[in-house]
């Protein structure tokens, strides 16, 4: 078991395009509040590339290990290995899987899926877990699929599939309780969390509707 799905109760992603504050602080006071994994998305139109990049995700990584956060890149290999990162999350149109996994070795496998088939297909490609949504309307991502809730998840439970699963895409605290009674282990959120006056006092309260299952 390369992830326990108590680690992806709740999970953060972001990039500093996603924040007003210091990616740093933001990512500090989130896991203060119960962050309990991090993924590094920097990517968009106002994302830091090259070097600059480089150095946010190193100086990212740091405070994870601090605070024993597994610390994941967004769809980029290369740079997983390059930092020793502990995985990648890949999304439907980021390359083939097999490949993915079979660079990456032991590291962490998370695939965006958006239906029962591509969960199952995730599954067959080595997935350590897998992200679903978008759960909700979402003005983070531009190119997101059709927003077809928390039924994505119960039709995912349904076919038998038990890979540990977070729910993504628009996701405040107010509506973590319904994707976890769908049948998710935990919530990916951005921007309630990165874009919050009060990082930890947000995370705090997503982390306290955790506890259900
Ligand atoms: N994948 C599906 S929706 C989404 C991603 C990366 C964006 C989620 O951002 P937010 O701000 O939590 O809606
Ligand atoms: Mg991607």
């Amino acid at each position: 078991m390369r992830i326990k799905r108590e680690q992806l109760q709740l999970y953060l992603v972001m990039g500093s395009q996603n924040s007003f504050d210091e990616p740093a602080h933001v990512l500090k006071a989130a896991i203060e509040g119960g962050v309990t994994l991090f993924q590094f998305r920097e990517k968009g139109e106002h994302a830091k590339k090259g070097a600059e990049r480089k150095q946010l995700a190193r100086q990212l990584q740091v405070i994870c290990k601090q605070h024993g956060v597994p610390f994941i890149v967004n769809d980029d290999v290369e740079l997983a290995i390059e930092l020793d990162a502990d995985g990648v999350h890949i999304g439907q149109d980021d390359g083939n899987p097999e490949e993915v996994r079979k660079n990456i070795g032991d590291k962490i496998l998370g695939i965006s899926t958006h239906s029962v088939e591509e969960a199952k297909a995730a599954v067959a490609q080595g997935a350590d877990y897998i992200g679903v949504g978008p759960m909700y309307h979402t003005v983070t991502k531009a190119d997101i699929e059709e927003v077809r809730g928390p039924i994505v998840i119960q039709e995912i439970r349904a076919a038998g599939i038990s890979l540990p699963l977070v729910g993504i895409g628009g996701i405040t605290s107010e509506r973590i309780t319904a994707i976890i009674e769908a049948g998710a282990d935990g919530v990916a959120l951005i921007s309630a969390i990165s874009k919050s006056e009060n990082p930890k006092l947000v995370a705090e309260a997503c982390a306290g509707k955790m506890f259900l299952r």
